[in-house]
């Protein structure tokens, strides 16, 4: 602990790490907010498998204003219809009140990853250790960067996290909310707890308080059907579950209810490590200016497959897939990328292959560029660390990538 200062409470869950989770408000709707001003403080749907002014499809999230009229995750757009017309049509119906009406988007899930990147690299910057979890979420150890002491009021944990709150708003452009606490379920539950543009902390000695009143599903492993068993024994707030009999517990849900009575406790000693294997390895960089100097976009080609092709060989990984991106402006990101007929592990091969695939944007300005080698197979049982875009080496280049656990956002390559 940096600072000198007392700890603010007893520690009474033997835990003083600072840990952060980062969930990024209504994501895919701030993303659309942010190339696209006319629709801020607006009700924003976006819609997966919608297409403009037709009804199918879902809502993959929507906004914050677009919740108050109860359009919700998962909707057919259909349903969302009925409660929030669409902007276009009230402007022309006279039945229709504008001031009643939303915006609706087709998801463009390219583009929600350009912008999950940027947030990322900040968030690595921020942290030792992190991760990512899904496409906007990801938990922070940060620990050795600030510490629980109080001053003026204020724990410096909650100054750092809103430093790296401001730092996602500021340079990416999307509201984040943030939770800090000692563990990583409590810091999870607090990022929740106040949404949107919520920051929450937990103090060491607080967390089996805070989680007293919520219901057990709150609880990290207590899903649908271990809450409904938990409420068969009466058990319906963390706080009875913290107090349950934990001879009770064992007998029903085995070792797992020991773990379960003591994560309502507020113990949690799962440590924020990255996540198993990489899906794939890459590396970007950004020009300073968009440029269509092909001995300048080749080299960086050529520069970016061999580090690629490093790191491959360093994790003794095996590549079938040889891909590149190239964003154009203003900000389309285009992907091209050819499958082998079986893995290799071929620095020369990765080169030639992106910079064929390159050829098809000469004469073409180009923003950034991207070289990625995917559908890997490993050698070797080492435990890889976490991956995508590679760590960036310049403030322009962009960090890693989330190789997030929704399908729907699949990979570069899928
Ligand atoms: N998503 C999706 N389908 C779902 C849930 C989520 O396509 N059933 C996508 C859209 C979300 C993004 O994943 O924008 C992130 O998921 P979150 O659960 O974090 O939801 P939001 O960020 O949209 O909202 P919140 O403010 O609650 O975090
Ligand atoms: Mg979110």
């Amino acid at each position: 602990m940096s600072g000198g200062g007392t700890l603010p409470s007893v520690v009474d869950d033997g835990d003083d790490r600072i840990v952060c989770h980062v969930d990024v408000d209504c994501f895919y709707a701030s993303c659309e907010r942010l190339r696209d001003p006319e629709l801020r403080g607006q009700p924003v749907v976006v819609g997966m498998g919608y297409e403009s002014g037709e009804p199918h499809g879902a809502v993959a999230t929507a906004s914050y204003e677009a919740r108050a009229f109860g359009v919700e995750s998962a909707q057919p757009i259909s349903a969302a219809l009925e409660r929030l017309p669409r902007m276009a049509d009230a402007r022309d119906d006279p039945s229709l009140d504008p001031a009643e009406a939303g915006y609706y988007r087709p998801v463009d899930l390219e583009y929600y990853r350009e912008v999950a990147e940027r947030i990322k690299t900040i968030l690595r910057e921020c942290a030792d250790r992190i991760r990512e979890v899904s496409v906007d979420e990801a938990y922070l150890d940060v620990t050795e960067r600030t510490a629980w002491t109080v001053v003026d009021g204020r724990t410096l944990a909650e100054g750092y996290a809103r430093y790296v709150k401001e730092r996602i708003a500021r340079q990416v452009g999307v509201p984040a909310s943030v939770g800090v606490a000692p563990n990583m379920s409590a810091a999870k539950v607090a990022s929740d707890h106040d949404k949107p543009d919520g920051l929450v902390v937990v103090e060491p000695g607080e967390v089996r308080a805070f989680f007293e009143p919520l219901s057990v599903s709150a609880v990290h492993g207590v899903g649908p059907v271990t809450a409904r068993e938990l409420r068969e024994l009466g058990v319906e707030t963390a706080g009875d579950l913290a107090a349950a009999d934990p001879g009770i517990l064992r007998e029903r849900f085995g070792e797992r209810g020991r773990t379960l009575h003591e994560r309502a406790r507020g113990h949690d000693d799962r440590e924020v490590t990255p996540k198993g294997r990489p899906k794939s390895l890459s590396r970007e960089s950004a020009f300073t200016e968009a440029t269509d100097d092909a001995a300048r976009q080749r080299e960086t080609v050529a520069g970016l497959a061999a580090d690629v092709a490093e790191r491959a060989a360093g994790k003794d990984a095996l590549y079938r897939t040889i891909g590149i991106k190239a964003v154009t402006p203003p900000y389309d990101v285009n992907t091209r990328e050819r499958s082998l007929p079986g893995p290799v592990a071929d620095a020369d091969l990765v080169r030639e292959v992106a910079l064929d695939l390159l050829a098809e944007f000469a004469g073409e300005p180009i923003r950034k560029l991207g070289v990625r080698v995917s559908n890997l197979q490993f050698a070797a049982a080492e435990q890889a660390r976490l991956d995508g875009w590679d760590r960036a080496d310049t403030a322009e280049c962009e960090g890693d990538v989330p190789l997030c656990d929704q399908s729907s956002l699949g990979d570069f390559d899928a």
